[in-house]
């Protein structure tokens, strides 16, 4: 692909010496590329191609982006921060024909996919929770729900079971075990969100996407620099961040592992996560929400299954696979993870206690 007239957009007179598709992530599609500036400077940046499937209105996220980098900037003035470069048209992307781009600078920098190593985990949790605090004081309403009912787990629910009623690609067949445990556990899944509409939890701005894989480390000294991926910043839950936190680091198998069998949670990694979170931000939270905590990696993780499965059924049309049965696998990983918690359950929350009365 030719990549020069969409840099040219951010950088007038650049050129392309390199370029590498990044493929991680399920929506959007990422390069690395090497430029080299009219001036004659080398430039590592990162070119996005944003799903508009799945983001409706890109424009919004960008000015969601815009807002709360900004925001970071002015709060942390010497932190690792992410820059979205503007076009020649002063907007943060550049939208041509059919494509919808943006250009973000390269940080070197490792990723874990995982949270096999507990300094690792640390550095993670920390990273969440000083990004929580440091929006703590952004004014929620300014946001854009640039997904409409995100993470509205009651919501999802529906979209799932409407896909099962009408089958398009007449896979219902072969998911109807999935379907069965899923009915058997919808209300207690759906219990962030119910608390939510009741007033019982309170809103504030989340990141919505906490993938331990959307926190970068410096290579060396494996500290953890920046979290990426501002995409879904919007008013949330706190139990959506630390719940989705979990179900990517605490996971002893991968999303899709075809291991998915041995889907299990490792609660020192659990305890690790909640400890490190906890210390930025636990004397902020309510009571609920303390309470809450440990189900949220339940609500999450279903959540993603009920994601996962809605997708297989409609033919895979808003995540990314690699194969048929991809978010088959994805599916069958969280529901026996998410067994497993639930297994846990009473000891991750006597970790809560105990490390809340630390
Ligand atoms: C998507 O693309 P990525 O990996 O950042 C998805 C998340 C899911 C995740 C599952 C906008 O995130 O909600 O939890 O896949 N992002 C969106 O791995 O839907
Ligand atoms: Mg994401």
């Amino acid at each position: 692909m030719n990549f020069e007239p969409i840099c040219r957009q951010f950088f007038p007179g650049c050129k392309v010496n390199s370029a590498e598709e990044i493929k991680v992530g399920h929506i959007n599609q990422t390069y690395r590329l090497g430029l080299t500036l009219a001036d004659g400077s080398a430039f590592d940046g990162l070119l996005q191609a944003v799903n508009t499937y799945v983001f409706k209105q890109p424009e919004l996220v960008m000015e969601n982006i815009a807002r709360v980098t900004e925001y970071m900037r002015q709060k942390v003035p010497n932190g690792c921060n992410l820059t979205y470069y503007n076009s020649t048209t002063g907007k943060n992307y550049y939208r041509d024909h059919k494509r919808f781009w943006r250009l973000i600078n390269y940080i070197p920098s490792s990723t874990y996919n995982s949270g096999e190593d507990l300094a690792v985990v640390a550095q993670a949790a920390q990273a969440f929770g000083r990004f929580q605090e440091i929006l703590s004081d952004f004014p929620a309403e300014s946001l854009h729900e640039t997904i409409p009912g995100f993470h509205n787990t009651i919501w999802r629910f529906e979209n799932l079971w409407k896909a099962a009623d009408t089958d398009p690609q007449g896979r219902r067949a072969e998911v109807q075990e999935e379907l069965a445990y899923l009915r058997t556990i919808e209300t207690e899944a759906c219990t962030l969100t119910r608390l939510l509409q009741e007033g019982k939890l309170p809103l504030r701005v989340t990141h919505n996407d906490t993938k331990i894989n959307n926190v970068l480390f410096d290579t060396e000294s494996r500290e953890a620099l920046v979290v990426i991926d501002l995409d879904t910043v919007m008013p949330g839950l706190v139990g959506h961040d630390f719940g989705d936190a979990i179900r990517t680091a605490a996971n002893t198998e991968a999303e899709d592992s075809l291991h998915y069998d041995k889907a299990s949670l490792d609660l020192p990694v659990f305890r690790t996560f909640a400890e490190n979170y906890l210390r930025l931000v636990g004397d902020k939270l309510t009571e609920t929400e303390v309470e809450t905590l440990a189900l949220s990696s339940f609500c999450m993780t279903i959540e993603s299954a009920v994601r996962f499965l809605t997708d297989y059924l409609e033919g895979d049309v808003y995540f990314r696979t690699a194969y048929p049965e991809h978010n088959r696998i994805r599916t069958r990983c969280q529901l026996v993870f998410a067994k497993d918690i639930q297994a846990k359950m009473p000891q991750m929350q006597k970790m809560i206690r105990e490390i809340m009365a630390q």
